[in-house]
């Protein structure tokens, strides 16, 4: 249950490469390993140097301040300190993925994302709805446009930003498409976002087993659950996939989802939360 599944044994996304095969028991780096041959891999987009992007670590002026606040970038893992191979590069704390490089992650080592999970009580005929005993929830999910796959409507941390900062644009983005919002219409949804975005809880933090790690550079996110109790805030908002989602609806919260990267376990931690429906 400790190990990364979702980034092993597959192709990785948006690609034709394959990942070298890791079976479970040789994921941690301290089993020994000697047929142990992944795939170099990192993406045209990567390597076109966008300014979410490191340079590469073979770069005659490449410097960063591994483990540490870099700047405006935060280097830090949620797992603690994390070891650089011989050619000074991170090493994934979770251990082996089958793939070298960074894939199409920008950043060396962790790269920090935040997801919102936005709940309220699912209703019928005004009257909360009961499974088993207990309340069940929902919450916003979006359909992922490079997938399909349903998910959190998170992202990544700009550089500079606060996670606070970071899971009300994404939500904002990509729940309820507010890029292509009028200036009146976008300053409308900021106030109410505002106030609902006000007392979150956070239910999870440390990495997340994304499709897209390698053995070089991975996920990590802080999740927060913001709960509309009454349903009279966000409980009520017209949903609009936008930037990255072509999707979105309120899921009915229950053991069965199957969702994007660990989205299913935060989704579990924030029933336990809610006290709510879970089997
Ligand atoms: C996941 O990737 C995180 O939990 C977050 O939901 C997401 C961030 O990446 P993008 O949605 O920006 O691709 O690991
Ligand atoms: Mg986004
Ligand atoms: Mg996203």
């Amino acid at each position: 249950n400790n190990l990364h599944v979702k980034c092993r044994n597959d192709t990785y996304p948006r690609s034709k490469v394959v990942r070298a095969k890791v079976p479970d028991d040789k994921v941690d780096w301290s089993v020994n390993f000697p047929e142990y041959a992944p795939v170099v891999y990192t993406s045209d987009s990567v390597k076109k140097k966008p300014e979410w992007a490191d340079d590469d670590y073979t770069e005659p002026n490449f410097l960063a301040k591994w483990n540490e606040i870099d700047g405006n970038v935060d280097r830090r893992s949620f797992l603690g300190k994390y070891d650089l191979t011989t050619e000074g590069i991170p090493i994934n704390p979770k251990g082996r993925t089958g793939i070298k490089g960074r894939g199409c992650l920008g950043r060396w080592g962790p790269n920090h994302a935040a997801d919102p999970i936005v709940t309220r009580w699912k209703m019928e005929d005004d009257k909360p709805v009961f499974k088993n005993g207990k309340r069940v929830a929902q919450f916003i999910s979006v359909q992922r446009k490079d997938n399909g796959q349903w998910a959190l409507p998170g992202g990544m941390v700009d550089p500079g930003e606060e996670v606070t900062e970071t899971v009300r644009r994404e939500f904002g983005e990509e729940a309820l498409d507010s890029m292509n919002l009028s200036g009146a219409e976008k300053e409308k949804m900021e106030a109410v976002i505002d106030e609902f975005f006000h007392n979150g809880t956070v239910i999870y933090k440390g990495y997340v087993d994304d499709p897209r790690n390698t053995d070089n550079a991975w996920m990590e996110t802080v999740a927060m659950n913001f709960h509309d109790d009454k349903g009279t805030g966000v409980a009520k908002f017209s949903l609009n996939a936008g930037s990255d989602a072509v999707g979105v609806q309120w899921l009915d919260i229950s053991k069965t989802l199957e969702l994007y990267a660990s989205h299913a376990d935060f989704i579990r931690r924030t029933a336990q939360h809610l006290d709510a429906y879970w089997e």
